[in-house]
């Protein structure tokens, strides 16, 4: 019995240091390939910032004035794409899509040949104003022709912004030519012109003017511009205003402006009697009305 007991003991006290012994072993290993990845994401992520600062600057290789062209727009179905000269930042190739705060979105760029080290940079806005960086992504699923590094993805990404996003397409350490890619996204689509949340064959008014206050021919009346039922207070103006452009023959300018000014009295009347506007607000959109100079100025 006594010698049983020291036998199991044994066995235990082996089995014991048998799983310290491959605890180590798994944990040097993890160790070794933590330190290895980081070597080269160290490297990448200074690549892929200097990327994303010279975009944020617009400013390629510190070369100012870079002329910045859409390469296309994102509407949900795969697009292709092949860089010419991936020396040079002038290659970043640039797609804009229109979204929504708290749409799910995802975004994956594969290479479609092997030395493309594909990765991308969404900015809110875009190149033409302001860029807001977002997200990036560089190395997170494998290629399928076992080239360098990974190619890039991000899923169940919530929009934090209504409004135009920039995607930039980029190479990150690429591995030989020629580089192509395909981008392949999920929750965009161009249904929504104004993204409105209305889609454009239910919406009235597919091009909404979304500015905050009503500004007719340049000036600014200072009243809400109230959304209702896909439209806006300023797509109703715009209606009338577009209905009198329609009928200027070029020597026809009072008899219009003041068929203008009676036309948005009435809507500006309803609106008055609906408790959209005040009395105030409604002298004062008639007083911009007089003073613009419609017929002719017209917003495209
Ligand atoms: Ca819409
Ligand atoms: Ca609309």
């Amino acid at each position: 019995m006594m010698k049983n007991l020291k036998l199991i003991t044994l066995l235990i006290a082996l089995f014991m240091l048998y799983v310290q012994c491959e605890q180590e072993s798994i944990d040097s290993k993890n160790s070794e390939s933590i330190i290895l990845n980081e070597e080269i994401l160290g490297d990448k992520t200074d690549i892929l910032n200097t990327v994303n600062e010279s975009i944020l600057a617009k400013n390629y290789q510190n070369r100012d004035a870079v002329e910045f062209v859409y390469t296309g727009q994102l509407c949900g179905l795969n697009i292709t794409g092949m860089y010419v000269d991936a020396t040079a930042y002038q290659s970043l190739h640039h797609y804009f899509f229109n979204g929504n705060e708290g749409d799910i979105i995802s975004i994956y760029v594969p290479r479609t040949t092997i030395g493309f080290d594909s990765a991308f940079t969404l900015y809110f806005g875009t190149i033409d104003t302001e860029l807001l960086y977002v997200a990036s992504s560089d190395d997170v699923i494998a290629d399928t022709f076992g080239g360098c590094f990974s190619d890039p993805y991000i899923g169940d990404f919530t929009l934090p912004y209504s409004g135009t996003y920039t995607l930039v397409i980029h190479e990150a350490a690429h591995c030989g030519y020629p580089m192509g890619y395909e981008i392949i996204t999920t929750g965009i689509n161009c249904n929504d012109a104004d993204f409105d949340g209305c889609l454009n064959e239910e919406d009235p008014y597919p091009n909404s003017i979304m500015t905050e206050t009503i500004i007719i021919d340049g000036i600014d009346t200072g009243v809400e511009n109230k959304f209702k039922n896909c439209g806006t207070m300023a797509d109703e103006i715009q209606d009338i205003i577009n209905q009198i452009n329609d009928q200027y023959t070029g020597d026809n300018y009072y008899i219009l402006h003041k068929k203008l000014s009676s036309e948005v009295s009435k809507l500006t009347y309803y609106w008055y009697k609906d408790r959209k506007i005040t009395s105030k607000e409604r002298t004062t959109i008639g007083n911009a009305i007089w003073k613009s100079n419609i017929p002719y100025s017209i917003r495209s």
